[in-house]
């Protein structure tokens, strides 16, 4: 039986591809970051957002904060193979003057990007605002955020949370790319959030938990959050850092390493045996 989602594999693996070749390229690092959120942000743009790449300015456009800014090397490259803009202006990533950078991504210069966000904890309330704001003009739309767990160690996340469950912001949805390790070491040495979903339902939201990587379960809980009218809805999406390079998944070190040319080679064979 064909697979459903095959096509969106497709599109995963490419980005992927594409994510460590610029990191070996342009010296850019959180590698492990951006590939464990891939799933999630392919399937966000090929299935969910409404979005229209040739008008990536529509008022009534829905809106996606990425709030681990610094995985926006990832970002970028889903924008550009949606067709926000021509993937051979990526070419410049990380030159002298080029506005595709590791972060903050540049709102006004790159289509598609909706907030400078790379010091964490800001983008979601960000996006609560921007929530807010579409409730109030009784706006047809709908606001989500990715975040990190790391992230969730800062104190204006859960100010988010509070209000956001306390206003009832239903048509907001927050993902948590839960890959379980932050810049130097475990998540739950440094600071542990769990339990997290029981956090955010005392905080008034509706929570879900999911495999990040698998397309069926993502595509299920964004249309449980969907239907959730009184409010804001919460995915867990437990994910692998490094997800799609076997010798990058669960090891931290590539949070900031770059892969040497054995390595790229290595990464690139292994994503285009799956292709
Ligand atoms: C406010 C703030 N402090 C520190 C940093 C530096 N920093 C970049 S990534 C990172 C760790 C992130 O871990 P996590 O949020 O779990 O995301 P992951 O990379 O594991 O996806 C840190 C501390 C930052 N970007 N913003």
């Amino acid at each position: 039986m064909p697979d459903k989602y095959n096509n969106l594999k497709v599109i995963s693996n490419l980005i992927r591809k594409r994510i460590v070749e610029t990191s070996a390229n342009s010296k850019i690092p959180h590698l492990g970051s951006c590939l464990s959120c891939v799933d999630i942000l392919v399937y966000l743009y090929w299935k969910e957002l409404r979005i229209d790449p040739d008008f990536s300015e529509d008022p009534d456009r829905d809106r996606f904060i990425l709030s681990k800014g610094h995985a926006s090397p990832a970002w970028i490259q889903v924008l550009a193979e949606r067709g926000f803009f021509p993937i051979t202006k990526l070419l410049e990533f990380g030159k002298d003057g080029s506005i595709f950078h590791e972060h903050p991504p540049i709102p006004g210069y790159i289509p598609g990007i909706e907030a400078a966000t790379g010091s964490l904890g800001h983008g979601f309330p960000m996006a609560l605002g921007m929530a807010i704001s579409h409730k109030v003009q009784a706006k047809n739309t709908r606001c989500y955020a990715l975040l990190s767990d790391g992230e969730c160690n800062e104190g204006t996340i859960w100010e988010a949370a509070m209000l956001a469950g306390s206003k009832k912001v239903s048509h907001l949805t927050a993902i948590i790319d839960f890959n379980k390790w932050q810049a130097t070491g475990r998540s739950k040495e440094i600071m542990a959030i769990d339990p997290l979903a029981d956090k955010w339902i005392a905080f008034g939201w509706h929570a879900q938990e999911i495999d990040g990587h698998n397309f069926d379960e993502i595509s299920k809980s964004l249309l449980s959050a969907k239907l959730e009218k009184d409010r804001p809805s919460v995915i867990i999406a437990h994910t692998i850092k490094g997800k799609g390079v076997s010798f990058m998944e669960d090891d931290n070190n590539w949070h900031y390493r770059i892969p040497n040319a054995d390595e790229l080679q290595a990464a690139l064979e292994e994503l285009e045996s799956y292709s």
